[in-house]
């Protein structure tokens, strides 16, 4: 299990940033974009988000949808948007994939995405955390890919329901029918791209905001996480 002495804080074997919640107003975490402008645009404006907030990305802000290099270039371009390095972000940054208008400069904008963004008691990631290993147990692949690990992608069991931390982790990958909260986890991808909503959570009001998005791929109804009867945990959100 997680250690639950506080020696995480100490134990991240991969890159990460550290904030302090403190010194912002909101605080905000939205779910894998992939590319869809429209949608964060429209989240973006329906938080009303000043210069003292901020909102951080669980990753893939890329691939599937139709404008990657226009959504990464608006994290970049603003000081109070910070994501992390999702599997999508990886695979382009290994060479497992292309995009056309990806040159140097998004390259490396990824390339500058912390793996994990943390604060005292919480945890920005794209997948997840094996329950039955502590987080210095960790590959880079492992926290962005995490879904079912002892069990088969999208059959489960799901690592968030099991999951007993601390640190409170906050995660995108596996897709949701709608976000999921528990005491320990709580999971933000929504499905924009396939239909779905784009979600953040607000840290300050321990609540949820999503907006509808257009969706722009099909995904067949086994690849998405109805949060009730595929968990065997209640759903909170
Ligand atoms: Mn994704």
């Amino acid at each position: 299990m997680i250690r639950t002495d506080g020696s995480f804080d100490t134990a991240i074997p991969f890159d990460h940033r550290e904030i302090v919640i403190e010194k912002h107003d909101d605080v905000y975490v939205v779910g894998d974009v992939h590319g869809c402008l429209d949608a964060l645009e429209t989240l973006l404006s329906t938080l009303e988000i000043t210069n003292e907030d901020l909102v951080l990305f669980v990753g893939d802000l890329v691939r599937k949808g139709p404008e990657s290099r226009a959504v990464v270039d608006r994290i970049h371009e603003s000081p109070q948007l910070l994501s992390v390095r999702g599997n999508n972000e990886q695979k382009l940054i290994d060479g497992d994939a292309s995009l056309p208008g990806f040159g140097s400069t998004a390259y490396e904008i990824m390339e500058s995405f912390p793996v994990a963004i943390r604060w005292d008691g919480g945890l920005v990631v794209h997948g997840g955390l094996d329950p039955g290993r502590t987080i210095a147990e960790h590959s880079v692949a492992d926290v962005q890919t995490m879904r079912a690990p002892d069990g088969d992608g999208y059959d489960g069991p799901f690592w968030f329901g099991d999951y007993n931390g601390p640190p409170r982790v906050f995660f995108g990958h596996t897709v949701l029918d709608r976000p999921f909260e528990s005491e320990w986890a709580v999971g933000l991808d929504t499905g924009c791209v396939y239909g779905g909503t784009l979600t953040a959570y607000d840290i300050s009001r321990q609540r949820f905001v999503s907006v509808d998005s257009n969706g722009h791929v099909d995904r067949s109804d086994d690849k998405i996480v109805a949060t009730d009867d595929r968990l065997g945990v209640n759903h909170n959100g």
